[in-house]
């Protein structure tokens, strides 16, 4: 699967999909990171990517052109593949998505900072807006290495384990249980009994106990199919 990212910093994302799993399976040609660099597609004597929005105000707006003429001239005109632009405003990130992008040969990525990128890229080019969480950062760009990340691991091969992303939170739809590994004890705190009790059935047991406590404990909307929208209503304990 390729990726082709259009970004003002492409500096920023190259050292994390340089290493560990992302590193592997660009070396194993399971994954393509392309890193564009808006810049390269302006054609003023200053190279100017953003300006002063109509109607004033503060900040600043990435410009229509430079976009245009970078997303056209790699991914075609129209684009041959889905433009994704990562925004505050877009549809919640998910597993599901993940899973779903992930069956996509090719993906386009559009990073915008300031704020953001003029309407009309939003408009006539991006074909979905995707949000990473409510909160706000200064660019698209770590939402960007986020959903690489998350998709990579759906792509057979990225992770070691042949069913390594189904089987971990929000594959099954439940949190993890907890692991641990050696040393037995450590400052008095040991490893629980039945990990090291050797009966097969009684540790699938018991993780599968931790699983659903864990996630009535920390994220009960996950067990009861209620909707992500906290609930406002008042219920007793
Ligand atoms: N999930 N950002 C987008 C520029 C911007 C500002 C306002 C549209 C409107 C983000 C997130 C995110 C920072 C990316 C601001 N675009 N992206 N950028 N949360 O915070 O995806």
């Amino acid at each position: 699967m390729q990726f082709d990212v259009f970004t003002l910093f492409p500096g920023v994302l190259r050292p994390y999909l340089d290493s560990s799993i992302l590193q592997r399976a660009q070396q194993n040609d399971l994954i393509k990171v392309a890193l564009h660099n808006i810049r390269d597609w302006t054609f003023d004597r200053h190279h100017v990517t953003d300006d002063a929005p109509y109607g004033g105000g503060g900040g600043m707006v990435m410009k229509v052109e430079p976009i245009f003429a970078a997303v056209e001239s790699v991914l075609g005109a129209p684009p041959s593949c889905p433009l994704l632009y990562l925004s505050p405003q877009g549809k919640p990130f998910t597993t599901a998505i993940a899973r779903e992008l992930a069956q996509q040969p090719r993906l386009g990525l559009l990073c915008g900072r300031y704020e953001g990128v003029d309407e009309r890229v939003i408009e006539h080019l991006v074909t979905e807006q995707i949000s990473i969480g409510d909160y706000v950062l200064t660019g698209g760009e770590l939402p960007a290495l986020v959903l690489i990340d998350a998709v990579s691991r759906f792509i057979p091969g990225v992770l070691g384990d042949p069913d390594g992303a189904e089987e971990d939170s929000f594959g099954n739809g439940l949190l993890e249980y907890p692991h641990y590994t050696r040393p037995e004890e450590f400052r008095g705190w040991r490893v629980p009994e039945v990990l090291i009790s050797g009966n097969h059935a009684l540790v699938a047991k018991w993780r599968r106990e931790q699983s659903l406590l864990r996630t009535q404990k920390h994220r009960p909307d996950l067990l009861n199919g209620e909707s992500k929208v906290q609930s406002t209503t008042k219920t007793k304990e």
